[in-house]
């Protein structure tokens, strides 16, 4: 059965099926096509129980923004759950969780179901963070507006991976941050070239057109080796221990 997707936000029509919608075109927008990952999207709003459909309020102990209410999001939140007999991994996208890296996406696509809180707001009220108690994602050090487009993110990463979504299965093994560096570390991608073989007086690396399949792998992890080491040394660092 198909991955389900279900965006518990203020703004439902973000996730639209149609293209323009971000998800509905490219790996995404195929992979829902073939049946194998559906979403569906909870307006918050609707669950409102006052007759201005306010979801948030002012913060307790003053201070600028607003805050979302517990009883619009735990309604919303049980009710998106309704709507499908299997259970749903609770995730709250917030800068303050975990930052997402792969092998969290890789853990998140072994699920049948996802749910996923986004948000607008400056902060949700504690009290239905315990109670809903939901694994809290953040997709990376740096400030959106929107949390439905965290939400897309994680959408489209764990998307990829799901079993017959990638045309070419060898794509999602062999790309950016499949494990191939010394002690299988994660590498960055070594560099690409196409036609033509000289570009503003620019040849493509020799190698390249030898057509020595082993030479060209080798060439390949070293390039991929020499930028990490260049861009992004903390990817070699040894993984610190789990307690
Ligand atoms: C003034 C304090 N702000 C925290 C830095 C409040 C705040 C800003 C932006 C609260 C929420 C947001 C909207 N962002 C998200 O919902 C979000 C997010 C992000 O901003 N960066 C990285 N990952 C994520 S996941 C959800």
């Amino acid at each position: 059965m198909a991955l389900r997707f279900d965006i518990l936000t203020t703004f439902p029509e973000m996730f639209g099926t149609e293209p323009p919608a971000a998800l509905a075109v490219s790996i995404p927008g195929r992979a829902r096509k073939a049946g194998l990952v559906e979403w569906h999207a909870t307006d918050i709003r609707v669950f409102a129980d006052n007759k201005h459909k306010k979801t948030d309020d002012r913060p307790f102990g003053g201070g600028p923004g607003m805050v979302m209410m517990c009883q619009p999001l735990w309604d919303a939140v049980l009710a998106a759950e309704a709507l499908d007999p299997r259970p749903a991994r609770r995730v709250l996208l917030t800068p303050q969780g975990r930052r997402l890296d792969q092998p969290m996406v890789e853990e998140l696509a072994q699920s049948e179901r996802l749910l996923l809180i986004a948000g607008h707001y400056e902060g949700i009220d504690e009290r239905v963070v315990e109670r809903l108690a939901p694994q809290e994602i953040s997709i990376g050090d740096y400030v959106l507006s929107q949390g439905e487009l965290a939400a897309m993110v994680l959408i489209d990463a764990v998307t990829r991976l799901v079993p017959g979504v990638l045309g070419d299965e060898g794509s999602a093994v062999a790309d950016s941050f499949s494990p191939a560096g010394p002690d299988r570390k994660r590498l960055l991608d070594h560099p690409h070239y196409t036609r033509p073989a000289e570009w503003m007086g620019m040849p493509v690396p020799d190698v390249l057109l030898s057509g020595d399949h082993a030479r060209v792998a080798r060439w390949r992890l070293e390039r991929a080796l020499e930028r990490t080491t260049q861009r992004r040394p903390d990817l070699l660092k040894p993984d610190l221990p789990a307690d």
